[in-house]
């Protein structure tokens, strides 16, 4: 059997290829299984070597080297053969079944078009090539077919009856080609960038799309504009485009001067769009075109170094939602994401530094520690040096490595030369994994306050013994009576233990620790309810305000489960107050009300000795947002019309905001009017997120069965929408009705399991609700369909595999049936590499 032994790729055996690829030129005959792909690569040596080139499921029709024959051996994964020790042209032919690839990598067909995603190893599925990204080349390219549009990177050159040319000028690695071709229209658009050069701009999609492409259109707009202003960085080419594809494993992706984007990340209408869609997807085009240079211009040396493209373009992105929106608010739904996401992954069996050491299959690793994790990284380190440090350290690292595959190495020296600052010790946020965990106490004597810290990161996979890591520790002090004594100060920790002290104070201040979580820690700090709600009332910074209502939910859900307590009013009260302060955002309002997530509560029971039990942990929330309804039933009103929007739908932060908040408190007036303020925004609901949060309601209120129909009538042919449909009744449901209910649409005719977005929508909802899905049968549904799902689509399979990974919190009888599920698809005769990685990891430990 082929993958029957991994092979294991390390970090430490990096070696440069030895030949240099002078330039590109690909021909393309399009056929729907039967494509040709005509290769002229002109190659000259530098270090020399074995001359291996990448190739797989390619039918090879013809090879040559200067016009002769080639003598090829070839391999499951490429091909060696013999070459001169001098430049030379290789000229290949190879056929490939673009219509019979479901993985979709390499060239594949969505919806009768042509498309391709390469990034990270899939060029090798289209020709035999170095594909590694350390390889930069010029590619001209020549696509003949009766298409109307065809497309590929850089600028388009010659066009004529059945054909078109490309030529992208700037050197890039085979994982940034793309190419497209289709009975397409755009939506046009034009940037003038700030030297005075006129881009032309389009977002391409399938006829009837058209109208739910202006909201991309500006948001790139707004990005070219941004990266200018912010960064200095004007773009590069004559054109730019987008196209929106229906059929994609992930969001979205950078290729040169044409990026690819899942069509749920591009297009938008407020009919059919939340409030959420449109956020995202202003992130994720900012996100797809700031690659242009971080990614692009200067690209990765080898796959190892993602983070550096990644957790820096997360980290450009988050800049730009702050500057468009609100900052505290991007804060703080970072900090959200990174704790569902990253937190349970760098805690549990699939942890891995930002800068993993080895891998087997790396699409395993676009995760959130090297995204998001990543990101965090950049933030401390521009904490640490100071904006001004940061924007030269910037400069200087475009200056420096324009046109380069750089490393870690690469990205610290230049704040190490900006700064003159040692970052030995910084840089083990790229080698060590796991979450540190940080203790905290107090001293008080003689007017000088003193803060004692402590740090510990527990040991994750591989890495059984841990240093101590540099901790920027935002820090503010307030006195008894609210006032802000000592504005927010970085500490710099670097030992394991330290205390820092300060001088000069009247009485013993509150502190307000990790300001805007200016570390990805754990604060495991004992604080009084008093002091939080204290914190609640009067911290000046947004995040710890935030945070202390967030802590208290915690702490009180924690012991209701554990204690059978009841709701904690002290915190109630507290948070009723801020709830009443018209001041506030309505957005942070809302934020407020968001409690932590029921596997976040699981993880807290976990960490402290219990076993967590799904059913008493969502009884236990259901009883927090019942109270909360009963207690603020006089309040909740009024809240409702502050947050009504009385002006055309915009999906701009005002708004959007206001809804937030507005959906949040019809969520609890649904607990005391059985729905009836639910039906009323369903029936007259002219945007999606008040349509869609309405339908939410009315489900949990058990009215939900008209609405639902008359929803699945007015959207079925809209089949962005129709996934949202599939996903909120599995999302919506009684727990005890969850498996049930994601069985029962896995029999829908619109269930299609090729479609990643549908796939995505029923069982990431399966696996996003915790109380439904961690029984013995959520599990055993789950793994019936990853074991379907495999052999058509290992990228997908092994990403929602991801769902079992806390499977060690939970009690014995569950342990039991997920390590039953979860080696039963290890035992699948033909598994994927990439899902056998990601179970067998997930299994160890
Ligand atoms: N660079 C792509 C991700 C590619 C994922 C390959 N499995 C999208 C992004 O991060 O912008
Ligand atoms: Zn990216």
């Amino acid at each position: 059997m082929k993958d029957a032994a991994p092979k294991t790729i390390y970090l430490a055996d990096y070696q440069p290829f030895g030949w240099r690829v002078e330039d590109v030129h690909l021909t393309f005959r399009l056929a729907p299984d039967a494509t040709r792909v005509l290769s002229r690569i002109r190659f000259v040596p530098t270090t020399g070597g074995e001359f291996f080139l990448h190739g797989e499921k390619l039918k090879l029709i013809s090879a040559s080297i200067d016009g002769g024959p080639a003598e090829v051996t070839q391999t499951d994964e490429g091909l060696t053969c013999p070459v001169p020790d001098a430049p030379f042209t290789w000229e290949a032919e190879v056929e490939i079944d673009p219509i019979a690839n479901k993985a979709l990598e390499g060239l594949y067909m969505s919806n009768g078009m042509y498309c391709t995603q390469c990034e990270a190893e899939g060029f090798r599925k289209i020709t035999f090539y170095p594909d590694r990204p350390d390889v930069m080349s010029v590619f001209t390219v020549r696509i003949e077919g009766d298409e109307p549009v065809k497309l590929s990177n850089g600028n388009p050159v010659a066009k004529g009856e059945g054909f078109a040319e490309w030529h992208d000028p700037w050197p890039k690695p085979a994982y940034l080609f793309a190419l497209v071709a289709g009975d397409l229209v755009n939506h046009p658009g034009s940037f003038t960038t700030k030297s005075g050069k006129e881009i032309e701009l389009n977002i391409w999609v399938r006829p009837g799309d058209e109208g739910k492409c202006a909201f991309g259109m500006q948001a790139l707009k707004e990005s070219m504009k941004w990266d200018e202003d912010v960064y200095g960085r004007e773009y590069d080419l004559d054109i730019f485009n987008i196209v929106a594809v229906d059929d994609f494993n992930m969001g979205a992706m950078e290729n040169k001067g044409l990026n690819i984007f899942n069509s749920s990340c591009v297009l938008a209408s407020p009919e059919t769009s939340t409030d959420m869609n449109f956020e995202r997807i202003e992130a994720i085009i900012a996100h797809e075109y700031f690659h242009n240079w971080t990614g692009n211009r200067i690209t990765c040396r080898d796959w190892f170094q993602l983070c550096l493209k990644e957790g820096l373009t997360v980290y450009r992105d988050s800049q730009f939602t702050s500057d468009m929106r609100s900052a505290p608010v991007k804060r703080i739904d970072d900090v959200i994401a990174l704790r569902a996401r990253q937190f349970p992954e760098d805690q549990g069996p699939l942890s891995h530094p930002v800068r993993p050491e080895s891998f087997q299959e790396i699409n395993n690793f676009y995760t959130a520690t090297v995204y998001e994790k990543g990101a965090e990284v950049i933030g401390m380190l521009k904490r640490l040096v100071g904006d001004a440090a940061y924007a030269r350290a910037l400069d200087l690292y475009f200056e420096r490595h324009d046109g380069d595959a750089a490393t870690i190495e690469d990205w610290l020296k230049v704040f190490e030369d900006t700064t003159g600052r040692d970052l030995t010790q910084f840089k083990r946020w790229y080698s060590q994994s796991g979450t540190p965990r940080v203790t905290v106490a107090e001293d008080w004597a003689d007017g000088t306050y003193t803060l004692t810290f402590k740090q510990m990161t527990p040991p994750t996979p591989g890495q059984p013994e841990k240093l101590p890591q540099v901790l920027p520790i935002a820090v503010g002090l307030l006195s008894p009576n609210g006032d802000e004594v000592v504005p927010t100060t970085v500490l710099e920790m670097t030992e394991a233990e330290q205390s820092f002290t300060f001088d000069g104070l009247s009485a013993k201040p509150i502190p307000s620790i990790l300001r805007e979580f200016s570390a990805p820690v754990v604060l495991d700090r004992v604080v009084s309810r008093e002091e939080r709600a204290f914190l609640l009332a009067h911290d000046t910074d947004a995040f710890n305000r935030w945070e202390a209502s967030r802590d208290l939910a915690r702490d009180c859900l924690v012991a209701m489960v554990r204690d059978g307590a009841g709701p904690d009013t002290l915190w109630l009260d507290g948070l009723r107050e801020v709830l009443r302060d018209e001041s506030q955002d309505p957005a942070f309002r809302a934020l407020m009300l968001q409690g932590p997530s029921q596997s976040e509560i699981a993880q807290v029971l976990a960490d402290t000795g219990s076993t967590p039990d799904p059913m008493a942990i969502w009884q236990a929330n259901e009883t927090l947002l019942d109270t909360m309804a009963d207690r603020w039933a006089d309040l909740l009103p009024s809240l409702a019309a502050e947050a009504a929007v009385t002006e055309p739908y915009a999906p701009n932060a005002e708004q959007s905001g206001k809804r937030s908040l507005g959906t949040a408190v019809m969520a609890l007036q649904r607990r005391l009017d059985s729905g009836a303020n639910a039906q009323a925004v369903f029936d007259h609901a002219d945007n999606m997120t008040l349509q869609l949060s309405a339908l939410a309601n009315l489900l949990r209120a058990g009215r939900g069965t008209e609405a639902l129909k008359q929803f699945e009538t007015q959207w079925q042919d809209d089949r962005l929408v129709m996934d949202k449909w599939f996903g909120l009744q599995i999302s919506a449901a009684h727990p005890d009705e969850v498996v049930a209910v994601t069985e029962a649409l896995t029999r829908h005719p619109a269930f299609d399991m090729t479609n990643p977005n549908r796939f995505r929508a029923v069982f990431g909802a399966l696996a996003g609700h915790h109380a439904g899905f961690h029984r013995p049968e959520g599990y055993a549904l789950l793994a019936d369909w990853l074991i379907k799902l495999d052999p058509l689509n290992p990228q997908t399979t092994a990403r929602m595999s991801t769902a079992f990974q806390t499977w060690r919190r939970y009690d014995s009888a569950r342990q039991a049936a997920a390590k039953a599920a979860l080696e039963r698809i290890a035992a699948t005769p033909g598994l994927s590499r990439d899902t056998s990685e990601m179970v067998t990891r997930i299994l160890a430990s």
